[in-house]
């Protein structure tokens, strides 16, 4: 059915008719105070009403570019819209619960869907978006691509373009302006009210998603709700740690000796949640050298994290994982890998790793000029990690606040190298931001320190400075 200018008069008038817009002054969930409001809840009662906005959303979307395996309804006023959008046009539907508790969990989407497949979400209202987003947030967590959402009526506050900053398109059947426009032509409305209206838009133009709602998509969680969350032992008792220790702090310990790096290890333990080694720097490694460390980790209660940053077919990485001099799966709680090979490096490794209860960090993005891991790469990196939830713990990235494909899963860990206490570089490509920056500005969660510790005079001292201004960013985020 072709969408006429005509059939959406029809559409506005009895939508006016059964007091689905109302004009006086309402207060919005958003906080403001609007003079219209729209109510679709009533739609339910007016079964031929359903159909035609359901047969117009649909139509609207298949005029556009956007392609999509399945649907999705926000709960709950677009729940019966995206059930006649689904029976009416045999196109499967899921559902995502509501109940927050549930949120990242298999049970948060409810239907039959495989990883990768498009969904369609559909909403009644769209004011600043947050609401697609929740709904948006758990269905990419299950491994569904959500590029698109279609709305009956687009209030013009915003919602549009944080969608599209999250990687969603909006399509949108009616403009709250347009609607009023109607309205007034068509003698149902005062022009007086209408003035009223458009000076509101006006006025009104961006409604930042509110804080409650950032909440539900994890962006303040706290890392001891997260812990909650995380499906990966060797995940979870990372938050514990962070949270017992008040540590957001990894060491680097690129030193140039074992002998040195556990001298630091045990120097600097207290202040660390994670210390990451290379273990392929140390001249004088011996078989004994990860039961050493292990001691003083135990000691100290930090995890380790060979930084070894697999790269190679499923196959090889299970044997390089576990073989060679390193035995790196015997002595690293966690571990790295690119992606550039394809998901099957995850599989090699998990194969080796997840029954020893061990993690995965994935390179999502990289601190140093020029790299290449970005954009598509990074969106990739995001996809990989939601498909093996119980053994990617998260993800080596730079700046995941503004990554294209929206907030991940919140059990997933962000941590990130390249930071000093001042902005700048090395000769050899590095970039430093600061621990503010990481941890607040640009949503990571942990900061990974090398230079910035074992170069200063004293590094005991130096760990102490870094883990406070991490912490202090991460408790300035939750606030
Ligand atoms: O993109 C990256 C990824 C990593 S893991 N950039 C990095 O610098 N790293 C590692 O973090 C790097 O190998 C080094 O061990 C540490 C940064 O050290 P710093 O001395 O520059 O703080």
């Amino acid at each position: 059915m072709a969408t006429t200018a005509a059939s959406m008069e029809t559409l506005i008038l009895k939508l006016h008719e059964i007091s689905a817009v109302k004009f006086g002054s309402f207060k919005l969930k958003s906080g403001i105070t609007s003079p219209i409001y729209i109510d679709l809840r009533l739609i339910v009662s007016y079964p031929t009403l359903l159909t035609s906005i359901s047969e117009t959303l649909i139509a609207a979307v298949r005029s556009s570019d956007a392609t999509f395996d399945v649907v999705c309804g926000v709960p709950y006023t677009a729940l019966p819209i995206a059930t006649v959008v689904s029976v009416a046009n045999n196109i499967p539907m899921l559902m995502r619960r509501k109940e927050v508790k549930a949120y990242g969990t298999a049970k948060a989407i409810e239907g039959v869907f495989t990883p990768n497949q498009a969904c369609l979400i559909i909403e009644d209202l769209v004011t600043s978006g947050a609401s697609v987003l929740e709904t948006a947030a758990p269905l990419r967590d299950s491994g569904l691509r959500v590029s698109d959402a279609v709305v009956l009526i687009d209030r013009e506050q915003g919602g549009r373009e944080n969608l599209a900053d999250n990687g969603i398109k909006l399509h949108s059947l009616l403009k709250l302006s347009e609607m009023v426009g109607v309205l007034r032509r068509l003698g149902k409305v005062e022009e007086e009210t209408e003035k009223m209206v458009l000076k509101f838009l006006d006025e009104n133009k961006k409604v930042s998603v509110p804080k409650v709602e950032k909440e539900v998509l994890g962006v303040k969680l706290g890392y001891a709700d997260r812990a909650k969350l995380t499906k990966n032992e060797t995940g979870k008792k990372l938050f514990e740690i962070m949270v017992k220790k008040e540590t957001n702090l990894c060491l680097a310990a690129d030193v140039g000796t074992a002998a040195e790096l556990l001298e630091l290890a045990d120097k600097v333990g207290h202040e660390i949640c994670l210390l990451k080694t290379h273990v392929d720097i140390l001249p004088d490694f011996t078989p004994d050298f990860g039961s050493k460390l292990r001691s003083i980790a135990d000691k100290h209660n930090f995890l380790i994290f060979e930084d070894r940053k697999f790269a190679d077919i499923g196959n090889t990485v299970t044997m390089q994982y576990e073989g060679g001099i390193y035995h790196i799966l015997e002595w690293a709680d966690i571990i790295n890998a690119h992606i550039i090979s394809g998901p099957g490096i995850v599989d090699g490794l998990k194969l080796k790793g997840l029954p020893r209860g061990r993690g995965l960090l994935l390179l999502a993005e990289m601190s140093s000029a020029g790299n290449l891991a970005t954009g598509e790469y990074t969106a990739a990196a995001a996809k990989i990690a939601a498909d093996h939830s119980d053994f990617v713990i998260g993800f080596i990235s730079v700046n995941p606040a503004s990554w294209k494909s929206g907030p991940v899963n919140p059990a997933l860990i962000h941590a990130t190298p390249g930071v000093q206490m001042v902005t700048g570089g090395d000769a050899l490509g590095q970039q430093y931001n600061t621990p503010y920056s990481v941890i607040h500005d640009r949503g990571s969660d942990i900061i990974i320190v090398g230079r910035g510790i074992i170069k200063a005079a004293n590094p005991a001292d130096a760990a102490r400075e870094y883990r406070i201004q991490g912490w202090n960013a991460y408790l300035s985020r939750c606030s």
